[in-house]
């Protein structure tokens, strides 16, 4: 084709000739979206008076299912006129979307167009985001310019629930926003509507939700509050919690209620959208009335109702959506949990958007991705989700990544591939969710490090990596300096210092290999001690920059770039210092559970203290099961500290042990805000909480913290 459209459309049909427009009167339907108008009138020269060839906008009437939906849309383009076919104002503002890039202009800068009909619809009704992570939520400037993005990537949907607003959550979700707040949200349903988002307002209640009267009341009127704003479409979820408000009979009561009072009345409020405490397969309960039956049989059949997956964190299959629908008895709505970084947070995850089932018609009623904190960052896995939603037959992950890294930063493209090829992976994580990361070198390293441990250093895979490691170390420098994205770059700012070190590491590496195998000892010696140095300041980007409570730190190419230069680095270190031990070692320190839930969660060692990284959702835990830290560091152990909330005195023991072997109980003590704990003798190296009653129990591990002393 010549000329390419994101995403691409359904049918197009196009001719490699072009023409150059002489200029357009607009006919037809006479109110049409101004939006729309406007951005023609950007690309296209629009006159007001009836003269040039006309540019015609009609109601589109077809019998096919897929070209009645909102933003459908059927173009077609010759050489004495345009006509679009339209469902609504949305569609019409795709087709202008659609036209922006078919324009091209000459030399003489005038504008060339090709003759092509397009008949174009989406495969998924509802596209776009749920903001629905835990940390810092988006600015308001970050999401202005990511409704902007959604407009011209034809998404429609934003769904705000950021965990961390109080207002959508605990502890004020029931109390209105104040006004300053209340104006943002106004003016970004303004944004919004502009780009033919549906903004989507989602409360969180399950936490502290009471089955009554007043509560529903209390959800209806922040509701009312919402309309007042102008919010038309909205959401309750009841993710991450436990007790009382999971259930799902009282859930579905609530959801009919608010539909029957509120959406019905009102006339001009969209469905309701939920998202299930059982929102994944692994969470899932079964057996006669199990959660999921419930909510199916009992929830009106205009609430839809959100999914992850097999997993919180995980592929979108056929089978699973199938396995769903038969007990929510309606197609899923999609809530991917990708990019989030939200339980990773020391990664960034900007590879491909892959692991979405093509084999799936008509099978999903949204689909929505959740992000990263980082707004920018996060558009390349958004443009991936976006192509895949609008046309899933035709969807290519690598494909649409590198469009979308072009398209992101087009001042530096290849800076930025390089950037966002070694940024995929999360690391290690308690969802078990990993990502393929560096791709096109990975066989090229596996080559090169086998036969290096031979002591052969292969000049041709040598020069294959030297190129890189110098692409890598250059690539923050050309988008410091190439790219307008300040925002963008703000957000990255450690991971492209780190990248940066991590590329002059490789190259040191390679140096040092090469003069390792040439049996030249001087030249060996200097290039070890560039690269330890350089290890030394990956350390320190990694201590000093992306400070937060739950997984701080800055990790780059850590899948199989950092561990080829350190493999290599130790190979070389102990042939020529003749040493053995583990100088590399990060993090010593791991989980120590039983609870299957829990075996992969990652531990973050600090300065003074070890933490396992938070989990977000509640953890069962059956009698005898314990989770708690296993150290091999040398450093002398004082306290630990403790916030699991749920966790009532008598169902749990507080243990510490030198050996794992023998265990000795701790004395818990807590302070005014509940926080507990219990100080510890040097020499432990095990501490845990055990389930010592003879049932089941629920608890949230927000906080598990082992001092240190400081070395
Ligand atoms: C949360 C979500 C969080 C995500 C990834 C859902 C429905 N809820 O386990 O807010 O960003 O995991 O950590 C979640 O996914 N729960």
């Amino acid at each position: 084709s010549p000329v390419q459209i994101f995403p691409t459309p359904q049918e197009i049909l196009i001719s490699t000739q072009t023409f150059i427009p002489s200029g357009y009167f607009l006919t037809g339907i006479k109110s049409v979206d101004a939006d729309a108008i406007a951005l023609l009138k950007e690309f296209l020269p629009i006159s007001t008076q009836k003269k040039g060839t006309p540019l015609k906008i009609v109601m589109l009437n077809d019998k096919k299912e897929e070209l009645k939906r909102s933003g459908a849309y059927r173009l077609t383009i010759q050489p004495k006129s345009i006509l679009i076919e339209i469902v609504d104002g949305r569609s019409l503002f795709y087709a202008a979307q659609t036209i922006k890039q078919l324009v091209k202009r000459n030399d003489g800068g005038q504008i060339l167009l090709n003759p092509c009909t397009i008949t174009d619809y989406p495969d998924i009704n509802f596209r776009g985001i749920v903001e629905g992570f835990y940390g810092q939520p988006w600015s308001f400037d970050d999401r202005i310019e990511l409704l902007r993005y959604f407009g011209k990537l034809k998404l429609n949907t934003y769904i705000y629930g950021p965990k961390d607003d109080p207002y959508h959550r605990y502890p004020s979700w029931r109390e209105p926003y104040p006004a300053d707040e209340a104006k943002q949200i106004v003016a970004l349903l303004t944004e919004a509507s502009k780009n033919k988002v549906d903004f989507v307002w989602a409360m969180n209640p399950g936490r502290d939700i009471k089955w009554n009267a007043a509560d529903s009341n209390a959800v209806l009127s922040k509701f009312e509050s919402m309309y007042t704003l102008g919010v038309r479409c909205f959401a309750l979820f009841f993710d991450d919690i436990a007790g009382e408000g999971t259930n799902s009979e009282k859930q579905a009561g609530l959801l009919n209620y608010i539909n029957a009072q509120f959406v019905q009345k009102k006339g001009d409020v969209k469905p309701l959208l939920l998202c299930p405490t059982e929102f994944n397969r692994t969470a899932s309960s079964t057996g006669v009335n199990a959660y999921l039956d419930v909510l199916g049989n009992l929830l009106d059949p205009s609430v839809m109702v959100m999914w992850t997956g097999d997993k919180v964190v995980g592929d979108i299959t056929k089978e699973n959506l199938q396995w769903v629908k038969s007990h929510i008895k309606r197609n899923p709505f999609i809530w991917w949990n990708f990019p989030v970084n939200d339980y990773v947070r020391d990664h960034l995850l900007m590879g491909p958007a892959y692991g979405l089932d093509k084999d799936v018609d008509n099978a999903m009623t949204g689909f929505v991705s959740n992000p990263m904190d980082k707004s920018e960052a996060s558009k390349i896995g958004i443009f991936g989700v976006a192509m895949y939603s609008w046309n899933i037959k035709k969807y290519d992950p690598e494909k649409s990544w590198e469009e979308a890294c072009r398209q992101c930063m087009p001042e530096a493209p290849i800076a930025f591939l390089t950037f966002c090829a070694h940024n995929s992976d999360p690391g290690p994580n308690g969802h078990n969710f990993r990502r393929d990361e560096s791709v096109q070198i990975k066989p090229v390293i596996d080559v090169f490090s086998q036969s290096f441990k031979l002591g052969k250093y292969l000049e041709f895979e040598a020069s294959q990596l030297n190129a890189l490691f110098s692409q890598m170390a250059v690539a923050p420098t050309m988008i410091y300096s190439q790219s307008p994205n300040k925002r963008l770059i703000r957000q990255i700012n450690p991971w492209l210092r780190q990248f940066e070190l991590v590329g002059n590491a490789g190259k040191e590496t390679m140096e040092m290999a090469n003069a390792w195998i040439n049996k030249d000892e001087m030249s060996t010696w200097q290039n070890y001690s560039a690269v330890t140095a350089l290890f030394d300041s990956i350390q320190e980007v990694d201590r000093n920059f992306n400070k937060n409570d739950f997984q701080p730190g800055v990790k780059t190419a850590s899948k199989v770039i950092m561990p080829f230069i350190q493999q290599v680095y130790k190979q070389v270190g102990n042939e020529l210092l003749a040493r053995h031990e583990d100088e590399m070692q990060s993090s010593s320190s791991q989980i120590y559970s039983n609870v299957e839930q829990l075996k992969t969660q990652p531990v973050s060692e600090r300065e003074d203290e070890i933490v396992i990284v938070p989990v977000f959702q509640p953890i069962k835990i059956k009698p005898g099961e314990y989770v708690g830290i296993q150290t091999i560091s040398n450093k002398k152990m004082n306290s630990i500290s403790l916030n699991l909330p749920l966790s009532s005195d008598n169902w749990r023991l507080f243990e510490s042990s030198v050996d794992g072997k023998t265990w000795n109980q701790l004395k818990v003590t807590k302070d005014e805000d509940d926080m507990e704990s219990a100080i510890v003798s040097p020499d432990i190296r095990y501490v845990r909480m055990i389930n010592n009653s003879p049932k089941e129990q629920t608890f949230f591990l927000m906080d598990f913290t082992l001092q240190t002393n400081k070395v």
